[in-house]
């Protein structure tokens, strides 16, 4: 069991996915958005060196699982791989093929052998009225667990806690106007309940995988990355959409499109959230760089703690 929780170099080689192959992802990733620090001499050594054996588990409470699936599909190697074959993940239970009580004591077993050391991922919300009993996630020494109990229980013991997805951050859309099952983000759960677990919001809905995988890379070899007010990592909302958006002089010139279908044209009009939205979508883009919301759309502000109530109507202006 222990060696499973291990990531050598030989199980990456096993698994087909080389040291190589991750360092040109990271790599390719960070300079094709210009984060010269994902990439500098002390982060390429010490991925080279070898990655930590850092086991991460993965939980899910009040999620559409749109969170895992963005990481899931985008990057080149799948993230897939990344994830399972050289980040050591040890609980996902969309994709883990253990199920019920081994799941469950596996994930207990983790977080007790590497108490203070292993990362606790949180994608979803944690319903906390009915005491938990909205979200039931398995069951383990006799005992039903609730998302509510799993959190009060693994968070307090893991070294980091990386909250996916705005849901997970700051409640997003379960927390939304009438929200019956009290759900409630890992920033405040942890306030009201003492848990003093370092969290790095990675907010979006879903997020950006870039954002995901980058994080966790950050997280393993340099530690928590600066936050901002909100707890994200400056190196991704760090910016103000509207700012540098390549429609931004269309709004100075009064140029606004009139329907979403009017390909040029500033998208204040139609509801677009860039004013109050920070984050690195204009120049990262979305699915492998070809596109992002504002191109087709408009921002909905998916990566702020008020999202969607705050952003609501999406398609009228604010
Ligand atoms: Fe929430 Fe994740 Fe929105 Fe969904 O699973 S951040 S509802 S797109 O994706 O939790
Ligand atoms: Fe700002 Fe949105 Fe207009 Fe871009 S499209 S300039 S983000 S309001
Ligand atoms: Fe979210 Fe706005 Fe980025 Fe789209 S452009 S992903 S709505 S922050």
């Amino acid at each position: 069991m222990k060696d499973d929780h291990m990531l050598p170099e030989t199980q990456q080689k096993k698994a087909g996915v080389t040291r190589r192959c991750f360092l040109k992802t990271v790599a390719g990733a960070a300079a094709g958005i210009g984060v010269s620090q994902m990439v500098n001499p002390t982060l390429v050594k010490a991925l080279e060196k070898g990655l930590k054996r850092h086991p991460v588990l993965w939980i899910q409470g009040q999620a559409c699982t749109g969170c895992s699936v963005s990481l899931l599909n985008s990057v080149d190697p799948s993230i897939a791989d990344v994830l399972l074959k050289v980040i050591s993940l040890q609980y996902h239970p969309t994709i883990m093929a253990g199920e019920g009580k081994t799941a469950l004591e596996n994930l207990f077993g983790i977080a007790r052998e590497y108490k203070g050391k292993f990362s606790l991922v949180v994608e979803g919300a944690i319903p906390t009225a009915a005491e938990g009993k909205y979200c039931g996630v398995g069951e383990y020494a006799h005992k039903e667990y609730t998302m509510v109990d799993l959190v009060k229980e693994v968070a307090p013991m893991a070294g980091s806690c990386l909250a996916v997805g705005t849901c997970a951050a700051y409640g997003g859309i379960p927390a939304a106007n009438g929200n019956v099952t009290g759900a409630t983000g890992c920033r405040d759960f942890f306030a009201a309940n003492g848990i003093k677990t370092p969290i790095v919001n990675i907010p979006g809905c879903p997020p950006h995988p870039d954002w995901i995988v980058l994080s966790i890379v950050h997280l393993l070899e340099k530690g928590i990355p600066e936050l901002d007010d909100e707890g994200r990592p400056m190196l991704f909302f760090g910016e103000n959409i509207h700012d540098n958006c390549p429609r931004l002089k269309m709004y100075e010139a009064d140029q606004l499109s009139q329907t979403l279908s009017d390909p040029k044209g500033c998208r204040i009009n139609l509801g677009c959230k860039g004013p109050s939205t920070y984050a690195d979508c204009y120049k990262r883009k979305w699915n492998s760089g070809l596109n992002w919301c504002v191109d087709n759309a408009v921002c909905i502000g998916c990566v702020e703690p008020g999202f969607p109530d705050q952003s609501s109507p999406f398609y009228e202006p604010a």
